[in-house]
């Protein structure tokens, strides 16, 4: 039950959006991007599925300019779009990333692999990389058994990585290119699990991000899920858990994005928010996301819809 009218909500969180859904349209595994001064939005878009699970074919975006108003840019890519995967295929949790004067966007198909696509400006048209996937379980060493959820990150350096995976994180360098990868697909390791809690472990929706000359390795722990994360000098890790980020949702999945623009952070995730929502008809929201002094990222309360 909501304890905050949307007044309270601005006083205790800084933000009109934590608990709001960005859009009236389901959608789910955020992964936003700030490019050339506007917001990218790229989503999975539970409206188009069946209901009953995650099986739509095609992937939404939405734009702002203030993280308040959002615009939704529509359907702009299909996976039809990857001539080898079926027509059919599920398109889950997205990413992208921009590089070279192009975006890119990484696709993850059918739960076996993951595609790249490439456009000239953030909201396409994209058309594919390459011939064939950029990750495919059946032709790449430890791909893992369900090679989902990509996420990049450039490092200051400009090396590339992807990070991907259920049951076991993978990480992997990508070439400058941004659509090949670079040696081997590696198991991205986590110590330090909290004793007495046997049942939390690594389940899926990997993300990096850096924050104060530290990398921060966010996922959510299985299904459902808490979204925690560990840190470590390295983007290859090992690291070093820390804590919880977002509780358990009352929906199965748990996904998130971390970004800062401006100075400020902000967690990106979905939840059950809208009339007739659940687990396959997810919405996205945003909370602002702060700091203690030694880096400990401060979990963020869920703030349940009215
Ligand atoms: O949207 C389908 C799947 O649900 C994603 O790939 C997972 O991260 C979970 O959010």
């Amino acid at each position: 039950m909501a304890l905050l009218t949307a007044a309270g909500l601005l006083m205790a969180n800084g933000s009109d959006r934590t608990g709001q859904p960005i859009s009236q349209r389901f959608n789910g595994d955020p992964s936003p991007h700030h490019f050339d001064g506007r917001w990218y939005l790229y989503a999975t878009d539970d409206a188009s599925n069946s209901g009953t699970y995650w099986d739509s074919t095609s992937w939404r975006l939405y734009t702002s300019t203030d993280m308040q108003q959002w615009r939704d840019d529509g359907a702009f890519l299909d996976v039809k779009t990857f001539k080898w995967a079926r027509p059919d295929a599920k398109a889950w949790a997205p990413e992208a990333a921009q590089r070279n004067g192009k975006y890119y966007f990484y696709a993850p198909i059918g739960g076996d692999r993951i595609g790249v696509a490439v456009a000239d400006k953030p909201q396409g048209p994209f058309h594919d990389a390459r011939t064939d996937a950029l990750i495919d379980k059946a032709r790449d060493a430890n791909a893992g058994a369900e090679p989902i959820d990509p996420a990049v990150f450039v490092d200051k350096d400009g090396q590339a990585y992807l990070y991907f995976g259920t049951r076991v994180p993978k990480v992997v360098r990508l070439k400058p290119d941004m659509v090949h990868t670079d040696g081997p697909i590696m198991d991205v390791a986590i110590t330090g699990w909290p004793s007495g809690d046997a049942k939390k472990t690594y389940g899926e929706a990997p993300y990096l991000h850096a924050h104060d000359g530290l990398y921060y390795f966010s996922f959510s722990t299985g299904w459902p899920g808490q979204i925690v994360y560990g840190t470590s000098t390295s983007p290859m890790g090992p690291f070093a858990y820390r804590g919880v980020i977002l509780d358990y949702l009352p929906i199965s999945t748990n996904h998130q994005a971390i970004v800062e623009q401006g100075g400020k952070s902000w967690l990106f995730y979905h939840d059950r928010l809208l009339p007739g929502g659940g687990d396959h008809r997810r919405s996205i929201t945003i909370a602002p996301l702060t700091y203690a002094k030694d880096g400990a990222i401060q979990t963020v309360k869920r703030i349940a819809p009215e």
